[in-house]
């Protein structure tokens, strides 16, 4: 029987799996599927922890998100078409869900497919290799659980294993001086630490705007960000100000691109993550940096060298959940036979103009559109329910304007589904004051739990 391997099961291998699982639901002959995920459960960068460092495996911690994270953008633009906010929570909830209500909701729709036995707890892919001669891929698993290493062969190998963990770390002048604490935002975990703090964070983008505005939010006494290329340019708080790239610190201040300095008591680095798959072998290895369209992938998936092997959301991500479910009911279309590829020229000329196009873009509008085309050509290849693509850009551009008017409000705006057509309810308790995030709370309509957190 033909065998598939999934890598990870986060968002992008639960939305794998789930389309594997709609068209057997549809009577249609799928092959046999193994899901390797080295976590205890799966959700990916969703299925929080509080540990830093290793897990209970000694594998690298895989999640970079931390306590109190509530989405950063509206959970309208990043709704399954096939599973809807409404169905699973059976009553409107507001537009940015905390982690634990968003993996609530991701677990909902595969537990109802009932497709957690596919998967392999536990079970670290260590090794990924192509056999020229059998055509078979060869995999080299670790099941800590039961203590056993083991190869097996696949027919195909789709890697879901996700790009913002393993961090970029650059090093700056003095930093073995500091007297104070430097982590990257992956080890960031309780933004309660830094209160009374001065809190400086390298980077300019959603690291540094959220791990700051949780800063702010939990009582951080003074906040900067500095920036390589574009300031974030928000209207920040008071405390909270915005200054050119770091150019070195001594043992208690940090000196910036402008001649400026300030005296900060820890340093996050917000500085990105890498493509990093030690795992796989040189051939089959994604090499890229953090892009709409990497090279090597048709179609943002298909490993055009060796076209049955695939990798799922390796973009830089406008588009989520959704656009990896675009991506997976792809990806089984093409191992089902229902989608032909071209040649591998042609494949690699489409992707190159791709690449190119995107190198043009200038204007977050057009970075949205573009994601949303591609989007849109996915879905229309197979048999995911369409969606209005465009009503989910309409509100990209919207949350953008909210987050210009005030980046400390934006997450108690509202927004229609375009998937039901009905308006979000606004959250019982403004972002700001919302300090206890926990599930419980969060749907209680009087958000009763609020008052006693501390
Ligand atoms: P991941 O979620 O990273 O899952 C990959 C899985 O692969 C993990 O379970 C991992 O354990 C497993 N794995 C990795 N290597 C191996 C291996 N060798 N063997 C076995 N298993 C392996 N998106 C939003 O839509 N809204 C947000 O608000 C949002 N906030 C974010 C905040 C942070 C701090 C970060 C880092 C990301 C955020 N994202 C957000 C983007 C997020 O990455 C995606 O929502 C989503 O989790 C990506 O899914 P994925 O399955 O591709 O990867
Ligand atoms: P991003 O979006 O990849 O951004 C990385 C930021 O780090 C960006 O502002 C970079 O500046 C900056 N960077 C990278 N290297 C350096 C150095 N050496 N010096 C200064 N600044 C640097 O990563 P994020 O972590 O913010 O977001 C990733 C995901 O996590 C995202 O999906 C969120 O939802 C959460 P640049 O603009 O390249 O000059």
């Amino acid at each position: 029987m033909t065998r598939i391997a999934i890598i990870g099961s986060g968002p992008s291998g639960m939305a794998q799996l789930r389309a594997f699982q709609s068209a057997k639901a549809k009577g249609l002959e799928i092959p046999e599927i193994i899901c390797f995920e080295k976590q205890n459960d799966w959700g990916g960068q969703w299925n929080y922890t509080w540990r830093t460092g290793v897990d209970d495996n000694g594998e690298s911690v895989h999640s970079s998100m931390y306590r109190y994270l509530w989405s950063n953008g509206p959970k309208e633009a990043l709704e399954f078409a096939d599973y809807t906010f409404e169905e699973h929570f059976k009553k409107p909830i507001a537009s940015y869900p905390p982690r634990e209500v968003l993996w609530d909701y991701i677990n909902g729709r595969v537990e109802k497919a009932n497709i957690k036995h596919l998967v392999r707890f536990n079970t670290a892919v260590q090794h990924v290799t192509y056999d020229e001669n059998k055509k078979k891929f060869n995999i080299a698993a670790e099941d800590y659980k039961n203590q056993r290493h083991y190869v097996e062969e696949f027919d195909y190998v789709i890697v879901a294993s996700g790009h913002f963990s393993t961090p970029n770390l650059p090093v700056f002048k003095g930093f073995e001086r500091f007297h104070g604490r430097i982590l990257h935002a992956h080890d960031f975990r309780d933004a309660r630490e830094f209160a009374d703090k001065s809190v400086l964070l390298v980077g300019s983008s959603y690291s540094a705007e959220d791990i700051g505005s949780q800063c702010y939010k939990y009582g951080a006494k003074q906040i900067y960000n500095c920036y390589r290329s574009q300031p974030m340019g928000f209207k920040w708080p008071k405390n909270w100000s915005e200054k050119k790239q770091l150019v070195r610190v001594d043992e208690h201040r940090a000196y910036f691109g402008d001649g400026t300095s300030a005296k900060v008591d820890a340093i996050i680095l917000c500085t990105g993550y890498l493509h990093h798959f030690p795992f796989i072998e040189d051939k089959l290895r994604l090499r890229t940096p953090n892009c709409l369209y990497p090279l090597d992938l048709y179609q943002g998936v298909v490993w055009e060298k060796n076209p049955r092997f695939f990798y799922l959301g390796m973009q830089d991500q406008w588009y989520t959940f959704n656009m990896f479910d675009a991506q997976a009911w792809y990806v089984r279309d093409i191992i089902l036979g229902e989608i032909s590829l071209p040649s591998i020229m042609e494949m690699q000329h489409h992707t190159e103009k791709k690449y190119l196009e995107e190198k043009a873009l200038n204007t977050d509008e057009q970075k949205a559109r573009f994601q949303g085309e591609y989007v849109k050509y996915l879905i229309s290849e197979t048999d995911y329910p369409n969606f209005d693509v465009d009503g989910v850009h309409n509100i990209f551009m919207q949350w953008q304007k909210h987050k210009k008017e005030n980046i400390m409000e934006f997450r108690d705006k509202t927004y229609r589904s375009v998937m039901t057509g009905k308006i979000a309810k606004p959250h019982h308790t403004p972002w700001l004051e919302a300090l206890d995030d926990s599930l419980e709370n969060y749907l209680d309509s009087e958000g009763a739990k609020e008052k006693n957190f501390i």
